[in-house]
C-alpha cells in the first residue's frame, strides 16, 4: 500500500521511497550472504592447503551436480531480484505518473553542464561549467523531470533525496519526484562523461510553495533567498 507520508504535505502526495528501502533491505542481506561464502571458502582453501607440496591437479573435469545446483541457485536468486525490482519500479511509475505535476522541468545534459528549463515561465537555469545557476524547486509539490542529453551518458543525480537517473542519448526519460525538506542541496552528474565530468555540479534550492511560485512568476528573477 502507498503511503503518504509527514504532516503538512497535501494529501495527493504520495512518498514511494520506501519502496525501494525494501528492495534494498532485501539485496544486501544477499549480497552479506555471497560475500562470507566467498571469504570462507577462500580462508578454507588457504589454510588447508597452504605449504603442502606441489601435487598433480585434479584429473576431473566436471561435476554436473555441483554445477547444475549453483546454476539453479544463481539462477532463482536472480530471477527473485529482477521480479522484486521491477515490481517495486513499476508500483513507484504508477503513483507517478498519476500525480499531476505542479511543474515541469527539462533537464538537459551536455558535456558539461546542466540546463534547467520552466518552458511555462520561460526560465533557463544554466549550471556546470558556464556557471552556477540553481535548479530551483517547490517543497511538497510533484515535480517532473524530462530527462535528455545532447551527447553522451550523463547521470542527473541528488544524493540528498537518494535519487538517480541516466541520461540516454536520443530519448527522453521522465520521472516525477517530491523534496520534503526546503533548503539548499547538492547536485551532480553521476556518470564519467568526459574530461571535466567532475565539473558538472548543480544545486538544488528548494523552496516553500509560495515562495517558488513568486520565483517562477518573475521569470526566474526574484532574489533567493
Ligand atoms: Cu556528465
Amino acid at each position: 500500500m502507498p503511503r503518504v507520508s509527514g504532516a503538512g504535505l497535501s494529501p495527493a502526495l504520495v512518498d514511494t521511497r520506501h519502496e525501494y528501502g525494501h528492495v534494498f533491505s532485501i539485496y544486501v542481506p544477499i549480497a552479506i550472504g555471497v560475500f562470507a561464502v566467498i571469504v570462507l571458502v577462500t580462508a578454507f582453501a588457504l589454510l588447508r592447503y597452504t605449504g603442502r607440496a606441489p601435487e598433480r591437479a585434479a584429473q576431473w573435469r566436471e561435476n554436473n551436480r555441483l554445477e547444475g545446483g549453483y546454476v539453479t541457485v544463481l539462477v532463482l536468486t536472480v530471477a527473485f531480484l529482477l521480479y522484486l525490482t521491477f515490481t517495486a519500479e513499476h508500483r513507484v511509475d504508477t503513483v507517478a505518473n498519476q500525480q499531476r505535476p505542479t511543474v515541469t522541468i527539462d533537464v538537459i545534459g551536455a558535456k558539461w553542464e546542466w540546463t534547467f528549463a520552466y518552458r511555462a515561465y520561460g526560465i533557463t537555469q544554466r549550471s556546470g561549467t558556464v556557471g552556477r545557476q540553481p535548479l530551483v524547486v517547490p517543497a511538497n509539490q510533484p515535480v517532473r523531470f524530462n530527462l535528455r542529453t545532447l551527447d553522451v551518458i550523463h547521470a542527473f543525480w541528488i544524493p540528498h533525496v537518494r535519487y538517480k537517473h541516466d541520461l540516454i542519448p536520443g530519448s527522453t526519460q521522465v520521472s516525477t519526484l517530491s523534496f520534503s525538506k526546503v533548503g539548499l542541496f547538492q547536485g551532480e552528474c553521476a556518470e564519467f562523461c568526459g574530461l571535466r565530468h567532475a565539473d558538472m555540479l548543480f544545486d538544488v534550492r528548494v523552496l516553500a510553495p509560495a515562495q517558488f511560485q513568486a520565483w517562477a512568476r518573475s521569470g526566474g528573477k526574484a532574489a533567493l533567498t
